[in-house]
């Protein structure tokens, strides 16, 4: 029996495989780190996605921390179908573009400006242009392990040895487009100030993800993000946070209010689009007022701002005002890590885990994991068979070892309960 996805999820991969690059429209979603069919689904309610095989999951994977409110949250789905019912996209300004804007420059202090765009990607390709203009300096500087989306210069690995020019980690990057950017060892300030030294005043921005979400799940070292913070004011460069996963994610103000840092630059996604296409970036007036059209930075895009997206992501924004929803998350993140920690000792499995607001991330792994040089000697097979184990006993986690689990406020006591039973019977068979 293939693993993962049942037979009609097989019939439409297989179709997929036909007309789609690998039968994905991303590749995480291809099931390359666990081996096995993908699951394609039908619809979500809650905390559960249903598969065109009839099975009901219990999803910790929420559109990659998207659906924080849970799928086809009441209030999301009456805004939106009375927002389409206005027509989906106007080319122009809404009203609903300038109440999501007022609400980010509310709730996140940093930010005075925004600009809304359609993915994170978008908005950290953006915002990395902005910081080269705004300091008249072309590096960037980003750490091992984190992802900041596909554009050329983000996709890149750290130079052999002493050489800080970096390479491409793609096809189809050139070395151009690669060498004007340098990789650091997430958590390791020295080797940031390093970096700095050898490159002088050339340095536009540092770029990182104040919680690592995609390595599986890595916090900041106490003081690392502070040291960023002193680094890069010091050195006359931009400090961008990539809060695309953590914005709206793990606390009001994202990783910035959790840890009382302030970034010059951050950018945003997921959550703040409700599900839909919607990434933006945004900060100081001083700073995004170089943007066309108000100042020379070019950027644009056909649907940025969107009515229907910023319908719903003002609909899930306004749904997550109140601290306590974060409490509540937190707390249920810390239900589902405890319960898993609990089945991995009873069954003798060396297992490593963390937690931040409404996501969490586990490592099978003796050791504890503070970088990407750790994070990638965890047990990838153990890690894969037990993927397997809980899709099969009902349990959609990421499939990958280098991702973070999402949750919702749709996920309960009893989602905790599911999720402890199966975790159990799963982690004997390890
Ligand atoms: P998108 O272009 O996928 O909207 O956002 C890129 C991005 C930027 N910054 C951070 C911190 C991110 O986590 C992401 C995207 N996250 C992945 C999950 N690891 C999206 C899933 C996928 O690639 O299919």
């Amino acid at each position: 029996m293939s693993r993962g996805g049942g037979t009609s999820s097989r019939v439409l991969y297989e179709r997929g495989l036909r007309v789609i690059p690998g039968g994905v429209n991303s590749p995480v979603r291809a099931f390359r780190a666990v081996g096995g069919v993908p699951v394609v689904f039908e619809r979500g309610e809650g905390a559960y996605l249903i598969d065109v095989d009839g099975r009901r999951l219990l999803d910790l994977v929420m559109s990659w921390g998207a659906m924080i409110l849970g799928h086809a949250h009441p209030a999301i789905v009456s805004e939106v179908e009375a927002a389409v019912r206005g027509g989906t996209s106007f080319g122009a300004p809404c009203p609903d573009e300038v109440k999501l804007a007022e609400h980010i420059c509310k709730v996140v202090p940093s930010v005075e400006r925004v600009r809304m765009v359609s993915s994170g990607t978008e908005a950290v390709m953006s915002a990395i242009r902005l910081s080269r203009a705004y300091t008249h300096r072309s590096k960037i500087l980003k750490f091992k392990g984190c992802y900041h989306g596909h554009a050329d210069s983000m996709l890149v690995r750290a130079g052999s040895g002493v050489a800080t020019l970096s390479l491409p980690d793609s096809p189809g990057v050139p070395p151009g487009a690669a060498e004007d950017t340098l990789v650091a060892q997430f958590n390791n300030l020295d080797a940031v100030a390093d970096l700095f030294d050898e490159n002088q005043d050339n340095i536009a921005a540092v770029i990182v993800e104040p919680v690592a979400g995609n390595m599986g799940l890595i916090t900041p070292n106490h003081g690392f993000l502070e040291g960023l913070q002193s680094l890069t004011s010091e050195r006359g460069a931009l400090l961008i946070f990539d809060e695309v996963m953590t914005g709206f994610r793990v606390g009001p103000s994202g990783a910035q209010g959790l840890y009382g840092i302030t970034p010059d630059l951050t950018t945003f996604g997921k959550v703040i689009g409700g599900g839909f296409p919607v990434g933006a970036f945004g900060g100081r007036a001083e700073i995004m007022d170089q943007m066309a059209p108000a100042g020379p930075v070019y950027q644009a895009g056909t649907l940025s701002g969107n009515p229907i997206a910023m319908r719903a992501g003002l609909t899930t924004l306004e749904h997550l005002t109140d601290p306590a929803v974060y409490e509540a998350l937190e707390s249920r993140s810390y239900a589902l890590v405890d319960a898993l920690a609990n089945e991995a000792k009873n069954a003798g499995v060396a297992l490593q885990t963390s937690v931040v607001g409404g996501m969490f991330g586990f490592y099978f792994a003796e050791h504890t994991v503070n970088s990407w040089e750790e994070a990638e000697t965890c047990d990838r097979e153990r890690f894969a068979s037990f993927f397997h184990g809980m899709l099969e006993a009902g349990v959609y986690l990421p499939p990958s070892p280098f991702e973070a689990c999402f949750i919702s406020t749709a996920h309960g006591d009893s989602e905790v309960e599911y999720f402890q039973i199966a975790a159990g019977s799963v982690m004997k068979t390890l």
